[in-house]
């Protein structure tokens, strides 16, 4: 299964729920992050809940360990169904938001590579690999890697096996969906749905790749 995760970076509540509501039934999953909830408060994950979808946020958790459970605690009561940590800050750190999200019976993923040009700055020279190494040490379920770089998902997916790959990139950042579906068990997309005239639309024209 290649699931379709919407990214909702829209920062007007209104706008957000209308978007969700209309995409939901061509979607598996939607995905807040800070932008849509410094806009309109960690609630809007209780309207969005209702939509029936797993909800992931992408808070790129990272932080000292007591920090991220804290962290991870709130957005687990707030309705959120999975969260998104960075693995920079080491293998205890990731820890405390896997033991939170299991805590709560949700998943945490960990950024091993990011999908932007400066992302080769740091996120290079095996440090993907190690931070791929860290989700195998702690348990996480899996990481977030580029749709715009399918050689490196490619090579990722050696080291995490069968955990799961979530790629954001399609679309507004290049990503071809017909490249990196078959590699990945989620594609995010974000402002080629929710920047469309019609976003049920063209969250429907990724239905090809959704297996
Ligand atoms: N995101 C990336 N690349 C990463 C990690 C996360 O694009 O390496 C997030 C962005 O913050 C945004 C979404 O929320 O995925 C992609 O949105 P868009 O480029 O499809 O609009």
């Amino acid at each position: 299964m290649t699931d379709l995760i919407l990214s909702l970076d829209v920062t007007d509540r209104s706008e957000a729920l209308r978007i969700a509501a209309a995409v939901a039934p061509e979607a598996d999953a939607i995905k807040v992050g800070y932008p849509l909830v410094l806009a309109a408060g960690l609630g809007i994950a209780h309207d969005l809940a209702e939509l029936g979808l797993p909800l992931i946020a992408d808070f790129k958790v990272a932080d000292i360990p007591n920090t991220n459970t804290l962290i991870c605690e709130q957005v687990f009561a707030a309705g959120f169904s999975a969260v998104i940590a960075q693995g920079f800050p080491g293998p205890d750190s990731v820890l405390a938001c896997v033991d939170a999200a299991r805590a709560a019976g949700g998943e945490c993923y960990v950024v091993a590579e990011m999908s932007h040009p400066g992302a080769r700055t740091f996120f290079s020279e095996g440090v993907p690999e190690r931070l791929c190494a860290i989700v195998a040490e702690t348990g996480a379920d899996g990481i977030i890697a580029p749709a715009t770089r399918p050689e490196r998902v490619r090579a990722l997916r050696e080291q995490v096996g069968t955990k799961k790959i979530l790629s954001p990139g399609i679309g507004a950042q290049g990503g071809d969906p017909a490249a990196i579906a078959a590699l990945v068990d989620g594609m995010i997309v974000g402002r080629s749905i929710y920047g469309a005239e019609d976003p049920a639309a063209a969250a429907r024209a990724y239905a090809p790749y959704r297996r």
